[in-house]
């Protein structure tokens, strides 16, 4: 069959505030569609993929008339949401000769399953978890005119009925799936995560396992209830991926792994088998605080890792407990001097917003990102996520946004009980010029510049500096364009 993929069109602005979209803006390969892509191309569907992030809606929708696809797959998030039921609506609108076949899947439809096939009725099923197998297996039915009755992980349309199947178990066996349809990128160079997080250029996104067994309650894992904690890849098979993208001209990976030290041991075979083998190519990798130490993190050093992602989180311990983080104040100190010995590039997240959290726990969280001074830190809101236990029990916590498209971590979405929306978007806007304007955060970064990357990359920091010492209500609710 014919089958297009599609993630709808969207740009920076519709998720930052334009000062400084510049230097946080993301664009990492799109893993979770072009898994299912090269699934369907093994099962021998001819597939074209149509990403929203480099497409206006008018050229995806000129790319779907000129292929006429037979089954059209959208992807979504909570925030993209509007966008795929706007690019439904469309194609719907289109009057193509024969109907396309249209599907929704990722994060939000996981999370909404049924609740995604709500009128109008231009959705015809949902993919309610990993797509690879459940895909193709759809596709076999309708290419023979049959129904989807049966096919696990779908809610699908049956006339005026909407027939839910049973969820299709997690892949187990993740080494048998074929490896992500890179080919289907276009020009690799547009996949730039933001400035100052990679060295080189084109960069791969490499998953090494999936699920995480932590049980942090902000977190989306297709996986909700965590039952088949993580499931790893074997080396092997991750030094045939990574052989692979290097073959294809990749000079950067980007291991999005939510920690690539669940498994410490596999985590050290992993850094001395790219050692050893010689492969050429800089890394960037995120890990638990508590699941790393200087060996494993020089050992990462030496097999050209260059910056790791310690999620901090806060500098409150009561705000870490009561998002279930499971990890201490003294570990997050720990694994971030760890780093810096090994001569890793230091990169830590934080969440104003917590449940619980009060605007002095706030300034306090600022402080200790101060006292732990990793090289980069982010200071994002707390998101409730559908499919979370935040979003589940929310009115336990504090209050959400109906509108999706600010489920963006850029700080509308949630309120927790204890602070205000403005607090919130004035924490950031204080964390950010604090953080970002110490006398010695600026002398290591001009220090630390090594290449005409580096100094890009500090340029469009230090002009999302000067509008946040400009302007005070940057992070503020973005008028809607
Ligand atoms: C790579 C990534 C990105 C990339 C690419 C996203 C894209 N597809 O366009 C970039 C950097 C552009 C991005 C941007 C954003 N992201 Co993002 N991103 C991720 C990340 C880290 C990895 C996704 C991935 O590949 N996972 C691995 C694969 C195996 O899992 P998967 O993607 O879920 O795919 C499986 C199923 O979902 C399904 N499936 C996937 N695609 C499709 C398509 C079809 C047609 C079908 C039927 C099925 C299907 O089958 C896949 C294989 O089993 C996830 C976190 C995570 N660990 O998943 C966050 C995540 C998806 N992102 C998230 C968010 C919030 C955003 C942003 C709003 C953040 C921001 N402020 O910029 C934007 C929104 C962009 C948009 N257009 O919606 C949230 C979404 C939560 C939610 N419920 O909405 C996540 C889950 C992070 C988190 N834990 O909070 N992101």
């Amino acid at each position: 069959m014919k089958c297009a993929l599609v993630i709808p069109s969207w740009v920076p602005e519709d998720i930052f505030s334009s000062k400084t979209a510049a230097s946080q803006i993301n664009y990492w390969q799109p893993l979770g569609t072009l898994y299912v892509a090269s699934s369907l191309m093994k099962a021998g569907h001819d597939v074209r993929f149509l990403n929203g992030a480099f497409m206006q809606h008018d050229e995806i929708m000129g790319g779907i008339s000129k292929f006429k696809p037979e089954f059209i797959g959208i992807y979504s998030t909570s925030f993209g949401w509007k966008k795929a039921m706007f690019t439904a609506a469309e194609i719907r609108r289109g009057g193509f000769q024969t109907r396309p076949y249209i599907a929704v899947g990722g994060p939000y439809p996981i999370a909404m399953q049924e609740k995604c096939l709500a009128d109008p009725a231009d959705i015809d099923a949902v993919v309610t978890g990993e797509g690879e197998i459940t895909v193709v297996e759809m596709l076999g039915r309708l290419s023979q005119g049959k129904s989807l009755e049966g096919v696990e992980g779908v809610v699908f349309r049956d006339g005026d009925r909407i027939i839910k199947n049973p969820p299709r178990p997690l892949i187990t066996d993740v080494d048998a799936l074929p490896f992500p349809a890179r080919d289907l990128l276009g020009d690799t160079n547009n996949y730039i995560p933001p400035p100052a997080t990679y060295k080189r250029k084109p960069v791969a996104v490499i998953m090494t396992a999936r699920g995480c067994n932590r049980r942090c309650i902000f977190c989306f894992q297709i996986d909700k209830e965590r039952k088949s904690g993580v499931r790893f890849r074997s080396v092997e098979n991750v030094m045939q991926e990574i052989e692979l993208c290097l073959k294809q001209g990749y000079r950067e990976i980007k291991f999005i792994d939510d920690t690539l030290a669940a498994d410490y041991d596999r985590a050290m075979k992993i850094a001395q088998e790219i050692k050893r083998r010689g492969f050429d190519f800089t890394w960037f990798a995120s890990a638990c605080v508590n699941q790393v130490d200087y060996p494993l993190l020089k050992a990462f050093k030496d097999a050209g890792c260059w910056a790791v992602l310690l999620g901090a989180e806060s500098g409150v311990q009561r705000n870490l407990n009561t998002v279930r983080k499971g990890i201490t104040l003294d570990q997050t100190r720990k694994a971030v001097r760890a780093a810096k010995k090994a001569g890793l590039t230091v990169y830590t997240p934080f969440l104003f917003g917590l449940p619980g959290q009060t605007f002095e726990d706030g300034l306090e969280s600022i402080k200790f990102a101060c006292e732990i001074n990793p090289d980069i830190a982010n200071f994002h809101a707390l998101t409730p996520f559908p499919g979370t236990e935040l979003y589940d029990n929310l009115e336990q916590y504090g209050t959400m946004s109906d509108d999706l498209t600010d489920f963006t971590y850029q700080g509308a979405a949630f309120i927790p009980y204890t602070m205000t929306r403005e607090e919130i978007a004035q924490l950031r806007q204080i964390a950010f010029k604090k953080f970002y304007s110490r006398p010695q955060f600026i002398i290591r970064r001009i220090l630390n510049l090594r290449s005409i990357h580096d100094v890009k990359a500090a340029a469009k920091g230090f002009k999302s500096l000067f509008w946040l010492w400009v302007k005070s209500d940057v992070f503020h609710r973005r008028e809607i364009m």
